[in-house]
């Protein structure tokens, strides 16, 4: 059985484990404090601490860099997903890069301002040393000061994505794919410790969100499978949109 690795709180493994539910993977999740990496650091053979990784079997897989998607494509490929359907490569990476980037920076720190009431007593010390070591002493008082502002900075962020859900059930076509799930974990992260909405001005994306948070590979429409998938469909469709007007008598 596969093992999820993870700090159960962290938008990354929020996203993995939610892919692994989605494609009906039998796996079980090992949570490690957040201050101690030593197993993940075993595993890996001292190459890796950060989180998730998965273990199956004899295989470890982790992230080579901040976009390597390692894990990802590990399940994708193993499993059949359709995460990483070849139409959309470049885009996605565009996309997640975003996504894992400034969406995930508002989001942590939005959650990360209510610490106390999710993190285990004995990790709280190693958490906050954690947290000031990377962002400086007083960071979290500091965000649970500038959190108005960065609520309107996340409606902000977030406002491509409501576009982008106004013809199509997920992010790039009639099929969920690695990005639905990414930006999914950032907003689950938003939302763990119970105090954040997503902001209700986005109303899509508060259809999409328990959408695929519930969604099973068995159910998903369509183009789950790559080679299921045909572009030609999802371009005359995204297309059909932007039709040029009818050219004016001269
Ligand atoms: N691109 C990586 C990012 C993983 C990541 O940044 N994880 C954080 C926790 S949310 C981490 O472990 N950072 C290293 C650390 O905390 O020391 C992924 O997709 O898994």
């Amino acid at each position: 059985m596969i093992e999820l690795i993870q700090v159960p709180w962290s938008p990354f493994c929020l996203a993995q484990k939610r892919i692994l539910e989605y494609g009906g993977i039998a796996f079980k999740t090992i949570n490690i404090p957040n201050h101690d990496r030593s197993l993940v650091w075993k595993l890996t053979r001292e190459r890796y601490y950060g989180v998730p990784i998965i273990r199956d079997g004899k295989t470890v897989v982790f992230e080579t860099d901040d976009d390597s998607q390692i894990i990802a494509k590990y399940l994708d490929e193993k499993f059949e997903l359709g995460l990483f359907p070849h139409y959309w490569t470049g885009t996605e990476a565009i996309l997640w890069r975003y996504i894992e980037n400034e969406v995930e920076g508002t989001c942590f720190k939005l959650n990360d301002v209510f610490w106390k009431e999710f993190v285990p007593k004995s990790d709280q010390l190693g958490f906050l040393r954690h947290k000031e070591r990377k962002f400086g002493r007083g960071c979290i008082d500091q965000w649970r000061a500038q959190t108005p502002v960065m609520v309107r900075q996340l409606e902000h962020l977030l406002a491509p994505f409501e576009v982008m859900l106004e013809d199509r059930p997920f992010l790039l076509d009639q099929a969920p794919h690695f990005v639905d799930f990414d930006l999914y974990g950032m907003l689950a992260n938003l939302q763990y410790s119970g105090h954040h909405k997503l902001p209700a001005i986005h109303t899509r994306l508060n259809e999409w969100f328990p959408r695929v948070a519930k969604l099973k590979i068995s159910q998903a429409s369509g183009s789950a499978d790559p080679r299921r998938s045909n572009p030609k469909q999802v371009r005359e469709k995204l297309h059909s949109r932007h039709k040029r007007p009818a050219a004016r008598p001269k």
